[in-house]
């Protein structure tokens, strides 16, 4: 019998490119047919088949406090009743905006916007605008959403389709971004020895997330602030991931590194669009309407993404929220690296706070080459295998993990039973 995921991906197709709204959901990665999910619940997800997942992608990230949490529907329940939109400000909007100050230091003003990818090219054009430089860093495998500026040597689904920069970015753009090794502190001190006076920004994932997961060298953060502050550039880290996942205070307060600007999107929409950007007073105060730099955006702020972004971000700072976020990653990859270790795969994992990266690999990555270097035909058996256990991950080899506060230990104990039981038939 065809499964009803077979059927719609079928008929998604004739209209919509690769069936899918977005690249990486097309398992073009990982081959076979995309689930398209009808219902989730806490740590679980359904497809059209009506069969049960443990979901380790919560929506890339969002879903921090499981699917469906009843205060947040509540929420979105409550706002949608007084109006889904108008176009002008709400006392909700200034509630996130203080929100979001008090919870990340670096923050002294703030803008709400729709998604990650606003976030960061209007950070990156405010950037330029308040330095009058054009030239910015990023480095390679980090991916910053979709901006022409940003698709260089990108990671996420842009790496996944081996296509690191996208076709359609005109050379003249494309030749404003220099692209470096992410980790490598000597590269980055000699990029900015020969250009420091041009660069406008430094725009980094202060833990890499797209090209799966990369921690960060002490010394790698360290050259990044330190760079910046000499030379005059801005140092914009880019939080859509890390923000409120690795720790309360992001990645920022997690490794104690303040950055000129932040961007921020995901755990603080709670599944819904509302994304952010901000930082210094002196950098934003260059922005529209009271600066030259103009932005924009009809949904920005919205009453009804921005209450499931506060529902979600209430949660969060529930007392010892991030400790056992953070225990039952650990618990996961601590689990499922025993396990691959006692019936002899290459196999290893990591965890940061509520993200976590599987390599079929002997090491733990430090670099884009040495992830490229992992056995991404064995993520991807390893992929359908856990799918055909009842376990989702990210359909890509190129992606980190996430575990939510729904996920219940006894979740995480069947995970790895079903790894180990994958692992000891692993050829
Ligand atoms: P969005 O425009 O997709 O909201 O955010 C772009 C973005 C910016 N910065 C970072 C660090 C990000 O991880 C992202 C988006 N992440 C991907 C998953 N790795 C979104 C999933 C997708 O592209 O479908």
């Amino acid at each position: 019998m065809t499964s009803h995921n077979q059927e719609l991906f079928d008929a998604s197709q004739k209209r919509i490119p690769g069936g899918v709204n977005s690249p990486v959901r097309a398992f073009r990665s990982v081959g076979g047919t995309p689930l398209f999910f009808k219902r989730g619940q806490g740590a679980y997800v359904w497809d059209a088949d009506d069969k049960r997942y443990i979901d380790y992608v919560g929506s890339w990230g969002p879903m921090i406090a499981g699917h469906c949490h009843p205060e947040v529907v509540r929420a979105v329940q409550d706002a949608a009743a007084q109006g889904l939109g108008f176009g002008a400000p709400t006392a909700s909007e200034l509630e996130m905006a203080e929100l979001l100050c008090k919870l990340l230091p670096s923050l002294e003003m703030v803008r709400l916007v729709s998604s990650g990818t606003e976030a960061t090219m209007t950070a990156i054009r405010l950037a330029r605008g308040y330095t009058g430089r054009s030239r910015i860093i990023k480095f390679e495998g980090c991916y910053h959403g979709h901006s022409d500026g940003l698709l260089v040597k990108a990671g996420s689904g842009a790496l996944t389709f081996g296509q690191p920069s996208s076709s359609g970015v005109p050379a003249e753009i494309a030749k404003l971004t220099t692209v470096l090794d992410y980790n490598d502190a000597a590269g980055l001190e000699r990029a900015f020895s020969e250009m420091g006076s041009e660069i406008a920004a430094v725009i980094v994932e202060p833990v890499a997330g797209n090209m799966n997961l990369i921690a960060p060298k002490r010394e790698f953060l360290d050259a990044l602030r330190n760079l910046c502050t000499r030379h005059g550039a801005v140092l914009i880290l880019d939080e859509v991931m890390t923000g409120f996942r690795v720790s309360l205070q992001g990645a920022q307060g997690y490794y104690g590194i303040k950055p000129d600007l932040v961007t921020l999107g995901k755990v603080m929409g709670g599944g819904l669009p509302a994304a952010a950007f901000g930082g210094k007073k002196e950098i934003m105060q260059c922005l529209a309407p009271l600066g030259a730099v103009y932005q924009a955006g009809t949904l920005s702020g919205n009453p009804v993404a921005v209450a499931a972004g506060l529902a979600t971000l209430k949660l969060v700072q529930e007392p010892g929220f991030y400790e056992r976020l953070a225990r039952l990653a650990k618990q996961l990859t601590e689990g499922l690296s025993m396990s691959a270790k006692k019936h002899g795969v290459a196999f290893c994992a990591q965890s940061v706070g509520g993200m976590f990266g599987l390599y079929f690999s002997d090491a733990l990555p430090e670099s884009y080459g040495e992830v490229m270097s992992c056995d991404k035909e064995a993520f991807n058996r390893f992929f359908h295998a856990m799918l055909g256990q009842d376990v989702y991950l990210a359909p890509s080899a190129f992606e980190a993990g996430f575990v939510s506060s729904a996920h219940t230990e006894a979740d995480i104990e069947a995970t790895i039973a079903a790894a180990d039981k994958i692992f000891s038939a692993w050829k």
